[in-house]
Order: C-alpha cells, then structure tokens, then sequence
C-alpha cells in the first residue's frame, strides 16, 4: 500500500499520484537537489503542434506590440533592440498562453515547489538574437531575504521555444545547488567569467520545460548561432504577504505631504506599474532585499 493511499494528507497525496501518473519523480528530486530540472516535449502533454504555436503566437505579439519584422526564427536576423520591449502580460493575446500556464506537467511540478495555493504572476518572452550578449548570475526569488531559504518562494516555469543544443545557442545556465545557499548573488559572484561558482547549460529540445526554484542562482551564455532563440519564460509564486489593500492608488496629495508614505505603502517595489515592461526602478530594491535580511 502506498501512503497517498491513506488519503490523510491530501495536498500531498494528489501531487504523488500526479508525479507518478505523469513519470515525473526524477524530476522532482532533480528540483528538489539541483534546484532546476528540464522536462522534454514527450512528457509534457502538450496539444498537438503545441510549441510551434507557442512559439508563433510569441513572434506575432512581438511583432505587432513593437512594430518590427521576425518572421521564421530560424532564419530571422536581430530584430533590433525594440524587440526586447513590451514582453510581459501575455495571457490574453492568445489561447497558447493561457495553455503554457495551466499545462497539468507544469501545476504538477510547479505545486510540488510551491504548494496547492501557488498562483501565477507572470509571463515574459525572451528573443535572443545572434550575438546577444549573456546575463550575469542571479536569483529570482525577489524580496526573498537570506534565512528564508528552507522552501521554495517562487518558481520560474519556462517553455523551451526553440532547439538549445549547445552553449552557442545562448541558453541559460544554473548553479547546481544554489537553491540551498538561500540568498541573492552578490555582485563580485555575478559575473559569468571569473565567477567561484560552476555552473551547467540548459540543454533542451524545443517543447521541453524548464522548471527552477527562484532561488536557484542562473544566468545565460552569450549567443553566437545564427538565428533567434525564442522562450516563454513563467513566474509562479507562493500566495502569502500580499497586501490587504492596494495602496498604490494613494492620493498624490498625502504622497507629497508624507514622504515616508511612499515608501511605508512599497510604491517603489512590484507590482509593475506598466504591464508590459519591467520597471528597474523596482526591480532593483527587490533583488536587493534577497542578499541580507536587513536588506
Ligand atoms: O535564459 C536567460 O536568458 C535568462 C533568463 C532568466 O534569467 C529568467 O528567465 O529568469
Ligand atoms: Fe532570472
């Protein structure tokens, strides 16, 4: 008899019989042990030509939203830095996403990191040209403090839109462990060349899944193939400290009054104010707050 079989626990028996219907226990403990795990298109359930639809559906909206021309990735040049605007809040463009984001292998594994109350907070394309440069080392886990890394807070689930083969095709690569260390990057640590840290490349046939534990330190390799690479990158979280009220819409006139107000009620940290693009401005002091708790 196995113990989901009791049925006393059930938030955890659901995602054992899931993990196991769906052949994804190595998964599980690749998350669980590495921080990151990358699931191939076999595995995924996805509908019939599910990625190139995806991966469509992301050139278009790219396109129309930034008024430039892909056309085939494959074979598509840089579409110029306006390409890389206006990337998130894509789930009523276009069914695909909303697909992506309640695909079952996803809610399974992304419920095993985070819980049954997980929720979405996010989806963002990456289009990495010829030549585009990498990313430094870095943690999702915004706002996270360190001490606080015993579980996962936030996840990043992302669709494999095109081939990743080999480290020429720019794909992002993780810490092996990094989840347990609990804390931010700090700058000296970033830096791919010259970094203490080993890392490994994500190697994944498009249609495969990337999952991570937000903490899992990652960054990504320049890219020197030809062509684009194309991800659907998703953000899940774990549903606690939200505010009871959204005090964004302070009046301007006690803001001004009350400078410490705007601090008090967190208007320079997320959410977002404009959808589609990520905000600096805020992001800077929510990655900060991962490297110390007094942060
Ligand atoms: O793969 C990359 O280019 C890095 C992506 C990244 O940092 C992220 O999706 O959080
Ligand atoms: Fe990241």
């Amino acid at each position: 008899m196995a113990l989901a079989d009791y049925n006393v626990y059930p938030d955890v028996d659901k995602l054992m019989a899931d993990l196991k219907a769906f052949d994804l226990f190595e998964h599980a403990v690749e998350l669980e042990a590495y921080g990151m795990t990358v699931i191939p298109p076999e595995k995924m359930h996805s509908s019939d030509g599910f990625v190139v639809r995806l991966r469509n559906a992301i050139i278009r909206v790219c396109e129309e939203r930034n008024d430039v021309e892909i056309g085939d990735p494959a074979k598509a040049t840089s579409p110029g830095v306006n390409a890389f605007r206006n990337s998130w809040h894509l789930l009523e463009e276009d069914e695909v996403f909303v697909e992506a984001a309640i695909n079952p292998i996803v809610l399974t594994m992304v419920r095993w990191l985070l819980g049954q109350s997980a929720v979405f907070s996010g989806q963002t394309w990456i289009i990495k040209p010829a030549g585009a440069p990498g990313l430094g080392l870095h943690s999702d886990s915004h706002g996270i403090p360190s001490g606080a890394g015993q579980i996962a807070h936030m996840c990043n689930a992302s669709w494999i839109c095109t081939d990743y083969d080999s480290t020429d095709d720019g794909p992002t690569v993780f810490v092996p462990g990094s989840h347990n260390f609990g804390r931010a990057t700090m700058p000296h640590e970033s830096p791919l060349e010259g970094t203490p840290w080993k890392f490994v490349p994500l190697i994944a046939k498009a249609g495969s899944l990337a999952i991570w534990n937000g903490a899992t330190w990652h960054a990504s390799e320049k890219r020197t193939n030809p062509g684009l690479r194309v991800t659907l990158v998703q953000n899940y979280m774990r549903s606690y400290m939200r505010v009871q009220h959204n005090y964004e819409d302070t009046s301007p006139q006690l803001l001004e009054k009350y400078p410490e107000l705007a601090r008090v009620i967190g208007k320079a940290l997320y959410p977002y104010e404009d959808p589609q693009n990520p905000d600096p401005v805020r992001i800077a002091p929510m990655m900060r707050t991962g490297t110390d708790p007094f942060a």
